[in-house]
């Protein structure tokens, strides 16, 4: 340490002074404050010194750096361009870049319109986790326990009681856990299955419908059926209301649509029946009512659920399911 830290100061900020340009003043910086510069070099050597003389030297040498740093800084702000050279620089009359735009996903859009068609009729929208206990998926469904659909080949268990829900009817189970009639909610979510093939994939979505009141009856389904499949597809669709079964309502009935294709005739689409099922139905089950506590003297209701994905399809006229799930812009964008 043969030259002061005082003198080592005064030396670098005269040179930082004297540069005329931002080359000149990197120099000076790399010199004094560098890795190996020497004031680094200084700040090194400190601690060879005696004890006592350590935190006297160092906080100046520390406070040398800093006005080196500074005065360092400031140069180079000197030397930089000024806001009016930089705009000088760039010509504002170019066309700006564009960035790619995403659009809104075609299930999306569809389990919107649904949504909407059935909110324009009084229903209230629902929603609940994905996650589910057995009880809500299963049990409160009148699900029984050896029913196939319980079987791990369907449904993605996450431990013994919690399951990936299978459809959003523990929506409206928990719904009518806290709400007395009348009841008229809408469901819609990812659903979850134990299935993947060219027609079905593990994750996909539905909107299932729930009324309740005093008086409902498959009369009642009949009517906000039709009018929802003839706002969804257009006002001269044929429907048919065929029976089925489901554990949850009894009747049961599957609703068919005339094939969006040959309007009946019959063809690959619709294997020749010239009809094609767009959702299933029924009067609720009493013992669904009994498990939510409803008084099934008093009240009757119908619930009814479809596939968003094969909604989309017919409406769309897609004839491949992946194509969903790809997010490939160029199929995006077309809706
Ligand atoms: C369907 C078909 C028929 C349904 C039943 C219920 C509930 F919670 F009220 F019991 N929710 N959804 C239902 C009835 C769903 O989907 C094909």
């Amino acid at each position: 340490m043969n030259k002061s830290i005082e003198q080592i100061r005064t030396e670098a900020l005269s040179e930082i002074e004297k540069a005329d340009n931002i080359d000149q003043v990197n120099a000076v910086s790399t010199r004094f404050i560098g890795r190996k510069g020497i004031v680094t070099q200084y700040l090194r050597d400190v601690a060879k010194l005696p004890a006592q003389e350590r935190p006297e030297a160092g906080k100046k040498a520390n406070q040398t750096k800093k006005a080196i740093e500074m005065a360092v800084n400031s140069a180079i702000s000197r030397f930089s361009s000024s806001p009016k050279e930089i705009s000088d620089a760039i010509d504002v009359s170019l066309p700006g870049r564009f960035f790619p735009r995403g659009t809104i996903h075609p299930i999306t859009r569809i389990t919107r319109r649904i949504c909407d068609i059935f909110e324009r009729m009084g229903f209230d929208i629902g929603e609940g986790p994905e996650v589910e206990t057995d009880y809500y998926n299963f049990e409160a469904l009148n699900i029984p326990k050896n029913h196939p659909a319980r079987d791990m080949q369907d449904t993605f268990y996450i431990s013994e009681n919690i399951v990936l829900r299978t459809h959003t009817s523990p929506i409206q189970i928990r719904f009518m856990e806290s709400h007395t009639p009348p009841v008229r909610i809408i469901a819609p979510g990812k659903v979850y299955r134990c299935d993947s093939d060219l027609t079905h994939t593990p994750m996909f979505h539905q909107v299932e419908g729930l009324l309740v009141d005093e008086n409902i009856s498959f009369g009642d389904l009949k009517g906000i059926l039709t009018l929802f499949v003839q706002q969804i597809f257009d006002d001269k669709t044929a429907l048919r209301f065929r029976p089925s079964f489901f554990p949850f309502t009894e009747p049961s009935a599957e609703v068919d649509i005339a094939c969006v294709i040959c309007r009946g005739e019959g063809c690959k689409v619709c294997s020749g029946t010239g009809w094609l099922e767009v959702l299933g139905c029924g009067m609720v089950h009493p013992a669904v009512f009994e498990n939510v506590g409803y008084d099934t003297a008093k009240y009757s209701g119908f619930a009814f659920g479809m596939g968003v994905e094969r909604i989309a399809m017919l409406k769309y006229g897609i004839n491949d399911l992946r194509m969903f799930f790809e997010s490939d812009i160029r199929f995006l964008r077309q809706f």
